[in-house]
């Protein structure tokens, strides 16, 4: 480290230690990290409006592979890449599976796609056509096969379907339609793999949507059984919903079994996390990090196996160091929420102290952790910035060669 950057550390550490706060249980926590980063970040997307074609966008699944493998290179923390079928489907998924291997990197989330067939346009697993609903839910069991061939544990489900005007479809059919569909492919999952149910309220659905809330994806999940477990896509929420109480709730239940982190202003914006809202996501780290310390093993247990994912389209920004950003942002929030005193916020608290605690909290938050993710960087034998080393690289330009018209998502 530079000298500056040792004095910041000596003083952070110094400052830490008066506030109680045991820095390598800090850094422990840091260091195992992962968040997994989606195949479709790194292909050219944009909005409804316009898809704007990069240079150097990969043309194929391999080359997403190579690109996620050079953020984990430079992070540290994004050895896994969630994948969207058929968006990323290949001849061989084996083969696929080992380059990922070759690379340094694993399969993540398999994504079923029940939203780009035309036959869909009315619906895919709650679609009032018998066959077209036959059709989705073989697909689902598509993924599944798939999810065995490429080791991955984890389904994530994402359902378009939904109405657009009133007395289009019948709600309440629907809802078992949806069922049916979740429990035949429930059933065929292996004892090792989650199946994640993620909601969201509007679009491309704009009266209703068939899986709307958490409460939906929740109750959908506790009937099927203890492999299934809530999405929560930081972006599928009403403007001013308290996610972090969502994410509270589903811990306690034993039931949050993911994220996909991203950041909106107004709607599904899929911005970079954490961009405009940092404080949310420090309140969603320490709502897992108090989860962390509680006295039932099932909510511990929970708050430990979650899956952090990346769901992000970037239309206007680089890809690969939008993601380096969305890393480094999580990160710095994951960090700041490390440093919370959960015994003095426990005890203001417990005596309503309204402000005591608020500050408690806040406090934490106002940390500069900057010197904190330098010395775990460092001590990791990373690059202390990502994003300026991978500026540095002449990756991007070696990248160039592939040209425009990469894969789209
Ligand atoms: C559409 O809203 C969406 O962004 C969902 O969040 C899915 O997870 C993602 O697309 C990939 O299918
Ligand atoms: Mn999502
Ligand atoms: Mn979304």
């Amino acid at each position: 480290m530079s000298q500056w950057s040792d004095r910041a550390y000596a003083l952070f550490e110094e400052q830490q230690r008066d506030r109680g706060i045991d820095l390598a249980w800090v850094k422990e926590k840091l260091v195992r990290l992962q968040i997994e980063t989606p195949s479709w970040g790194y292909g050219d997307s944009g909005t409804r409006f316009k898809v704007f074609q990069k240079v150097g966008v990969p043309r194929n699944p391999y080359e997403k592979f190579d690109d996620a493998a050079e953020v984990h290179r430079l992070t540290g923390a994004c050895e896994a890449v969630a994948i969207h079928i058929p968006w990323d489907k290949v001849s061989d998924y084996q083969e696929l599976k080992s380059y990922a291997e070759s690379v340094g990197l694993k399969i993540g989330a398999v994504n079923p796609n029940l939203f780009q067939d035309d036959d869909y346009m009315l619906g895919s697993v709650t679609n009032a056509n018998a066959s077209i609903r036959r059709k989705a839910v073989d697909h689902l069991l598509e993924c599944v096969d798939i999810m065995k061939q490429v080791g991955s544990n984890a389904l994530s489900l994402w359902f378009a379907d939904g109405t657009n005007y009133p007395g289009q479809g019948h709600l309440r059919r629907r809802k078992r339609w949806l069922q049916e569909a979740l429990e035949e492919t429930y059933r065929a999952l292996s004892p090792d793999m989650k199946m994640l149910i993620e909601y969201k309220f509007f679009e491309p659905g704009f009266y209703h949507t068939d899986v709307a809330d958490w409460g939906m994806s929740f109750q959908a999940a506790q009937k099927l059984g203890p492999q299934a477990e809530v999405l929560v896509d930081t972006g599928h929420h009403a403007l001013g919903t308290n996610v972090e109480h969502i994410v509270s709730y589903l811990l306690d239940e034993g039931k949050l079994g993911g994220f996909h982190f991203n950041s909106r202003k107004y709607a599904d914006d899929d911005l970079i996390v954490g961009s405009s809202n940092p404080y949310e996501l420090f309140l969603i780290f320490y709502q897992i990090l108090d989860a962390h310390l509680d006295e039932d093993v099932k909510v511990r247990e929970t708050a430990e196996n979650i899956a952090y994912m990346i769901d992000q389209s970037h239309a206007i920004e680089p890809k690969i160091p939008a993601m380096i950003r969305s890393i480094c942002n999580i990160q710095t929030q994951y960090a700041k929420a490390l440093l919370i005193n959960h015994a003095e916020l426990k005890e203001k608290q417990e005596n309503n102290d309204v402000l005591g605690a608020e500050n408690a909290l806040r406090t934490a938050f106002e940390i500069d952790v900057t010197p904190l993710l330098l010395a775990v960087r460092e001590e990791r034998g990373l690059p202390p910035d990502p994003m300026r080393a991978f500026l540095e690289s002449g990756y991007q330009e070696r990248i160039a060669k592939r040209g425009v018209g990469g894969s789209s998502w």
